[in-house]
């Protein structure tokens, strides 16, 4: 489905899959639990999703000239850090807007994990007082005309690299890409779990599994905690990328499904559930998840098995999406394990 889209490549290549034999045993061993691994996708400052989205956007910055990539998200925003990386990987320069997203404990959040590494990595990184939000910020409007007001060449990425023409493509690529593995295995997955937020992730899956029909196996976890606005724009991103790559068949709300149960209390902030299932999942696979992302969706997938919405016999799919450096902002919670 990608074949007519140019692609920079910024990650290894295939993802490998890995079989989490000691979760699936503790969940009662009727589910096979496997996890793929888009957390060791990049030598790029760690990885992590938003590569596979930013390898169909930077052909677009390229072309059209531009020498500042202009980016936003919370202060522990992985999305950010990897435009930081990916500019100095293609030798741009990076502005990024770094919003209040997150009600946090840690005096250190703002100094360490994510944006650190931005910082290192030479970004403008800037701090603005506005809460969470996943559409379009004026913060990051204005970042772009600054930029453009003082001669330079800005390119415009939205939040996760979601609302942008192209940012659904990478993850159907993904899609191709299991179904190439699964020739390999010699099985099919029944379900895909992913965690959702700006919703290009799991839009890009959904456009890429119903070209075998698979769309509603796609289990989104929602992150955001603000699930209404989250579900529109996957669904949104996912009509427009399935036009943009001719996928042949509409898509309607019944295509998107997101679980609403594990966001609480709020964006960036783990649960006692979610910080249970960080540690379980680190114990038992040492796979490390992160309190804002992977912990919420890995504490969905572990509710799900021991509540039996999978039936016996189904091989689970995890998206491991990265995330882990943001821990570095958490250490107060995890000061004990
Ligand atoms: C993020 C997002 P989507 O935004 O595509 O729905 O992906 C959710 C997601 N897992 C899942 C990890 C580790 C993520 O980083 N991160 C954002 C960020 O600013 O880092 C876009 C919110």
């Amino acid at each position: 489905m990608l074949e007519s889209f140019e692609r920079y490549p910024l990650t290894f290549g295939p993802t490998p899959i890995e079989r989490l034999g000691r979760l699936s045993a503790y969940l009662g061993g009727s589910v096979e639990v496997y996890a793929k691994r888009e957390d060791c996708n990049s030598g790029l400052a760690y990885g992590g999703n938003k590569l596979r989205k930013l390898e169909y956007i930077i052909p677009d910055a390229i072309a059209l000239g531009a020498d500042t990539l202009v980016s936003i998200g919370g202060v522990q925003s992985n999305h950010t850090r990897m435009v930081a990386a990916v500019a100095a990987k293609i030798g741009m320069k990076c502005r990024l807007v770094q919003e209040a997203w997150v009600p946090h404990e840690d005096a250190v959040y703002d100094r360490v994990g994510n944006i650190m590494l931005s910082r290192i990595m030479g970004a403008d990184v800037r701090l603005v007082e506005e809460g969470f939000d996943i559409g379009i910020r004026g913060s990051w409007q204005n970042a772009i005309d600054e930029v453009r007001a003082t001669g330079g060449r800005p390119y415009a990425i939205p939040a996760g690299a979601s609302v942008h023409k192209y940012g659904g493509l990478g993850y159907v690529g993904f899609a191709e890409e299991v179904r190439a593995q699964e020739r390999d295995l010699g099985f099919a997955f029944d379900y895909i779990v992913v965690c959702t937020v700006t919703g290009s992730t799991h839009a890009g899956m959904t456009v890429g599994f119903a070209a075998d029909g698979r769309q509603r196996r796609v289990i989104g976890i929602d992150a955001s905690a603000t699930p209404a606005r989250t579900r529109a724009q996957v669904l949104e991103i996912a009509c427009s990328t399935a036009a943009l790559v001719n996928l042949g068949r509409d898509l309607s709300e019944e295509d998107v499904v997101l679980l609403e149960d594990y966001a609480y209390p709020v964006y960036g902030v783990p649960s006692e559930e979610t910080k249970n299932a960080i540690r379980l999942c680190a114990r038992l696979e040492g796979m490390i998840t992160d309190p804002v992302y992977e912990g919420k969706s890995m504490q969905g997938l572990i509710d799900l098995v021991q509540k039996g919405y999978f039936p016996a016999g189904s091989r689970v799919l995890y998206a491991h999406l990265g995330g882990a450096p943001a821990l570095n902002g958490y250490g107060y919670t995890f000061r004990n394990g």
